[in-house]
């Protein structure tokens, strides 16, 4: 298989060649970090946007919602599914929710599944590198849905331009997601299903907490408009990059409050690209991409390349006749490169 072919294919739109780079880059096969470094600049037009919260919020369907409202505004859309959890590549979670939809012969929308299967360089650089292949494509929008508010799920959230958090009306998730450091990592927070009693107290208990964490009380201006609350313009200068994380009520179910979280989303690329912000994440991940590559190679080179394993092998009975410890042992070995490499 020719790399460089395939992506001059992939580069002039031709879907089946991206499948078939996703599947390449998904599975690290020969050739695949060829194919990323050729793509490589061919990259920034898409906008890369991380929808992560607690399972069953509600990520999908509002992801649906909002494939539908940027589709009629003609904007392409891919969307990448993470489950950090699942060893499987799902596709029922959110796959098939969608191919069943309008948007399933829709050639402006791309939807796949990823989920973590013990690649040597972690799941949150195999979804970067995918969306890196989908951004070399051409699609507009990047959408990734994670589950859940823990560490892997905020190492994929920190790989987007725009970090949005759903939440639900019940369970506090809300200070949940504030102790895991995950509403550290939101532009946007969202109280799906808002449809449902307490909604309201949610959205203010996080506005309270974002209040708290920057300082400055009472500085949002907002406006009730029905049942759902309109977020008005953040002020300028609220903090250092010019944006405060607004809080969006919706009802993805209704298709309620959509609008208003595309409109906060164009609205925070205008801050990320007015304030320089954009550039600064956007080096932020550069630099975190790069060193996930070394890390991956000095891996690969480790444990499949150099005769490290080997040379464990030949030492584990020291280990379990207590003439040496797994720790001298990796220390050892680490140090007998050292010197090898000066
Ligand atoms: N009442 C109500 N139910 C909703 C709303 N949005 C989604 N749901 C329902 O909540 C359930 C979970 O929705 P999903 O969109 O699959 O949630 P998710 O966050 O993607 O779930 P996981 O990917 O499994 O974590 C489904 O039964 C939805 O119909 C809403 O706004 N209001
Ligand atoms: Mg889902």
């Amino acid at each position: 298989m020719d790399v460089q072919d395939l992506l001059e294919k992939l580069l002039r739109g031709d879907v089946p060649a991206l499948a078939r780079a996703i599947s390449i880059v998904e599975n690290e096969r020969p050739g695949f970090e060829t194919l990323l470094s050729g793509a490589h600049r061919h990259l920034g037009r898409a906008r890369r946007i991380g929808i992560t919260g607690p399972p069953g919020a509600g990520k999908s369907t509002l992801t649906e919602r909002l494939v539908t409202a940027w589709r009629s505004r003609g904007v392409t859309v891919a969307v990448v599914a993470v489950d950090p959890t699942s060893p499987f590549t799902g596709g029922a979670l959110l796959g098939d929710r969608i191919r069943m939809e309008a948007v399933a012969l829709d050639r402006g929308v791309y939807i796949r599944s990823m989920a973590s299967r013990g690649s040597l360089g972690g799941l949150a650089t195999s979804t970067r590198e995918v969306c890196d292949l989908l951004d070399a494509f051409g699609f507009d929008r990047i959408l990734v849905e994670t589950v859940g508010v823990g560490q892997s799920e905020l190492d994929i959230a920190r790989m987007a331009d725009s970090t949005m958090l759903v939440v639900v009306p019940e369970g506090g998730d809300g200070i949940q997601a504030l102790k895991s450091g995950v509403m550290e990592a939101a532009d946007l927070l969202v109280v799906n299903k808002a449809d449902r009693p307490g909604a309201d107290r949610m959205r203010k208990e996080l506005e309270g907490a974002l209040q708290i964490r920057r300082g400055n009380a009472g500085i949002r201006v907002t406006a009730h408009h029905g049942s759902l609350l309109k977020v008005q313009g953040p002020p300028p200068g609220a903090d250092d990059e010019g944006w405060q994380p607004p809080v969006l009520p919706t009802s993805a179910v209704k298709g309620e409050g959509i609008a208003e979280v595309v409109d906060a989303l164009d609205r925070h690329w205008d801050a990320l690209t007015a304030g320089g912000e954009l550039v600064a994440r956007r080096r932020r991940r550069v630099h975190a991409m790069t060193r996930e590559v070394a890390d991956r190679a000095l891996r690969r080179w480790l444990w499949q390349e150099s005769d490290a394993d080997a040379r464990l092998i030949a030492r584990v009975d020291e280990v379990m006749t207590g003439r040496t410890s797994p720790y001298e042992l990796a220390a050892e070995l680490v140090d007998g490169f050292r010197q090898a490499s000066i």
